[in-house]
Order: structure tokens, then sequence, then C-alpha cells
């Protein structure tokens, strides 16, 4: 699904996201500017979660906020607050009906039935790494709803399938903050001038090498790994592959996407569907890798074309440059 025109839009690096925005949107003569609108709302409560993170420790709101969201995790402040401010954002914004994000149950309402698009979120990603300091991200990914605008957005237009994605991207808290995007015409790269309060284009037209020699996975988990990954892990030990685990599925895939890698999380015994969740993990990270020329599976089948059927359903994921992919899941596939 392209959510704008054919021509990509040519723009020099430095120009500000607002601006690239009306340009792919100009580009395009069937846009009616809602999903423009929809990127600068994410855009801005991405800018509100920055600051957040960035005096956190101050702020007293690292630490856990007490409860648990519906996978039994503990949730942390920091989960609750980015959560509440990327609603808030969509909600006030007008352009989406419904929200699915990893801190809550339920589809969420946003008392605008009008509106064409839904967006399914996972607000912090790399919870373990709030507390330390450690790289966290956002993620999301944006459906044009099934439904008819005017009624209630149904769990329908979130179970539509990652080919069925009009836009997702994710926000990188690390040593900058970084928005990177696609709507299905290649995939950019903006990062935040907090003194400017502004994100300017920075990664244009990002590409990923067809191989790397960077592995990233929790070794900590090999015994539990399907054989076939375990003997790939040790045959890039033996080529002497460098491995890197940051615990942040955005940051280790925004590093291997710019180096050539593979970011891989299969099925273990402690979680045999896998531990992320297809909707506004799997699905959102494999647009984007798909769009910059690198690939995402189960271990078995393209992961954009994997059935679901539940708004929190589990994955193993295994993502990054296409011929690392697509021989760790050849390999796999033979050994099942
Ligand atoms: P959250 O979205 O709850 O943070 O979970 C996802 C995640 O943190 C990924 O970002 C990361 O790659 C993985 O889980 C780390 O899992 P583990 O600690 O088991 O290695």
């Amino acid at each position: 699904m392209n959510a704008y025109s054919e021509d990509v839009v040519a723009v020099p690096v430095g120009t500000t996201l607002d601006r690239f925005i009306k340009r792919q949107q100009q580009a395009s003569p069937a846009a009616t500017g809602e999903l423009s609108q929809l990127l600068r709302d994410i855009a801005l409560a991405a800018k509100i979660v920055q600051r957040e993170i960035s005096r956190a420790g101050l702020l007293a709101v690292t630490g856990s906020f007490g409860t648990e969201n519906q996978h039994g995790e503990a949730q942390q402040k920091l989960d609750v607050i980015a959560h509440i401010r990327f609603l808030r954002a969509l909600r006030n914004g007008g352009e989406v009906a419904a929200v699915v994000s990893e801190e809550e149950d339920q589809v969420i309402h946003t008392g605008n039935p009008g509106s064409k698009y839904v967006v399914a979120i996972d607000p912090l990603d790399g919870s373990s790494n709030i507390d330390v300091n450690v790289s966290i991200g956002t993620i999301f990914s944006i459906y044009r709803r099934q439904s008819q605008p005017g009624t209630p957005a149904v769990e329908a237009d979130f179970l539509q399938g990652g080919l069925q994605q009009v836009a997702a991207g994710y926000v990188l808290y690390g040593t900058s903050t970084l928005l990177v995007y696609t709507t299905g015409q290649g995939v950019n790269g903006f990062t935040y001038n907090s003194s400017l309060g502004e994100f300017f284009l920075s990664h244009p037209t990002l590409t990923t090498p067809v191989d790397g020699r960077i592995y990233s996975c929790n070794e900590g988990n090999i015994v539990d790994y399907p054989l076939a990954i375990q003997q790939f892990i040790t045959a890039c030990q033996q080529a002497r592959f460098t491995a890197r685990y940051i615990g942040a599925l955005i940051a280790d895939v925004h590093r291997n996407l710019l180096k050539g890698g593979i970011y891989l999380y299969p099925a273990t015994q402690a979680a045999p569907a896998g531990k992320l969740r297809l909707l506004y993990e799997g699905f959102p990270m494999a647009f984007l890798i798909e769009q910059a020329g690198g690939s995402a599976t189960d271990g078995q089948q393209r992961l954009l074309t994997k059935p679901i059927s539940t708004l929190h359903q589990r994955t193993p994921l295994i993502i990054g440059s296409t011929q690392l992919v697509d021989l760790v899941t050849q390999q796999n596939k033979l050994l099942l």
C-alpha cells in the first residue's frame, strides 16, 4: 500500500520534517493532508517524550509505575508517560479514529470516529534500558481503516496484515533523537534539534547493505533457541562477526540498518510464540527494513505476509540484511 504517489521526492539534507511532509503531499494529487497531519502529530508527541526522557533522572520518572500491562510486564513510569503523551497527541490531532498500544489491552477510541486512520504503537520500546540511560524508542504503524468513517473503529481495522500498513516508523531516543519512517516510498531519517524544536532531514533515502558482519541477539537464551539459530550464531562467531545487543529492538535494528547485520529474537522455550508483538513491533520494523532493501521473517515466512488474528499476538523476529536473513531462515526451515 502506498500512501502518496509514485514520485519519490528528492529534498536536501537539513530540510525540516514539516517541509518534507509537505513536499511528499504535493507530489501526490490524491493526498488530502490527513496523513501529513497525523505524521506531524506523531512528531509532536516524540518531541514531548524526548523532553521527558532527557530529564528523567531529575524528575523522578524512572522506575516502576507499580502496575502491570496485559502481558504481565511491570510498567515503567516512562512507559505510561509515553503512552499518555502519544495518545493525547493522536487524540487532539483529530486524524486518528482509534489506537492500539502495548500498554493497554483493548482498542482505544479517540473520540474522532470520523477519521480514516488507526494507529498501533509501542510507546516505549526497550523498557529494560530506561533506568540505565541506554537507548530506547517508540514504534508506530498506521493503517487506513476498513470500517466506515463516522462509525466506531473496530479490531479488524488493526488486523489487516503487515502489507496493508500505510506508514510505519520509529523514534530512537539515543545519543540524538531520530525519527525514521516510511510511507511506502523508501525510508527517511530526521534528527531532532531541541534548541530549535525541529526535526531536520539527516538520513535521506536510507538503504541497508545486503550483507553484514554484525549479529544481535540475547545470547543468554541461546540454549533455548532452535537448532538452526544456534548453528547460525556459532557460524557468525567462527567467522569473527561482531556481537552487538543493546536490548532495545529499535536501537539494534537501526544500527544494523546503517552498518549491515542481523537481529534475531527467535522462539524460545520461555516464549514459544516469540517475545515481540507482531502488530506494533514486528510489522512496522519489517515494513521499514524492506523499504530500505532488507528483509524480515519469523524464521519461516516473510513477516509482512504472516497472518495476524489478535491485537497483541507475538512473533519470532529475524530482521536485517537480506543475505543473512535469507540464510538463517532457509536453514531454520530445513531443520524444523
Ligand atoms: P518492550 O517493548 O516491552 O521493551 O520489549 C521488547 C524488547 O525490549 C525489545 O526492544 C528488545 O530487543 C527485547 O525486548 C529485549 O528482550 P530480552 O531482555 O529478553 O533480551
